[in-house]
């Protein structure tokens, strides 16, 4: 007697597994889309720490992951937002080292003085290799006049030789392009 044998049919996974599948496939989809936001914006030009308290002196590291569409770097500056005072900027060996002074949006009481201008750019010019990371650091006193919760933008001009990447979107989007690095206050004394 001859019994025909069935094809295979198509193993069907019940809906417990099937639906496993699905939830798996899906997170991990999320998950891919999460990385391609997060990991390009983790990967521009940004600040270490993204929260700090008002009334408080930071140090500042602005970090530099890769050049101008794989131009090497040749000059970082950076922009100081209001309430950010007394600046000091970390020498870099090999870099020339240049700060721009200006005067302050409101005069800042500090250690018994009244501040009225300091300074607001500072500018490193040598050379990174796009294939390596390196870091840009001030020092800096955040007013007591800033507000926690306030965001504040430090736009950065990344030059390259002749090319050039301008982290200057101050509008907090998730989706900007060239977003400026950002760092949200918090209260006083806090940590
Ligand atoms: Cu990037």
């Amino acid at each position: 007697m001859h019994r025909s044998i069935a094809p295979l049919a198509t193993p069907r996974f019940s809906h417990g597994i099937q639906g496993k599948w699905r939830l798996a496939a899906a997170t991990l989809l999320a998950a891919g889309a999460m990385w391609g936001a997060s990991g390009s914006a983790l990967a521009h030009v940004t600040l270490e720490a993204r929260s700090a308290p008002v009334g408080s002196y930071q140090k500042l590291v602005f970090r530099v992951p890769h050049g101008c569409n794989g131009a090497d770097t040749t000059r970082v500056r950076v922009r100081m937002p209001d309430g950010v005072v007394a600046v000091k900027p970390q020498p870099k060996p090999g870099w020339v080292l240049r700060t721009q002074e200006g005067d302050y949006a409101n005069p800042v009481k500090l250690h018994g003085s009244t501040l009225k201008r300091g300074v607001r750019e500072v500018d490193w010019t040598g050379r990174l290799s796009d294939a390596w990371y390196d870091e840009f650091a001030v020092m800096a006193y955040l007013s007591d006049a800033l507000q926690p919760g306030q965001v504040l933008h430090f736009p950065v001009v990344q030059e390259c030789g002749d090319r050039a990447a301008r982290w200057i979107d101050t509008s907090g989007n998730a989706d900007a392009g060239n977003p400026a690095p950002a760092l949200t206050l918090t209260p006083a004394g806090s940590r």
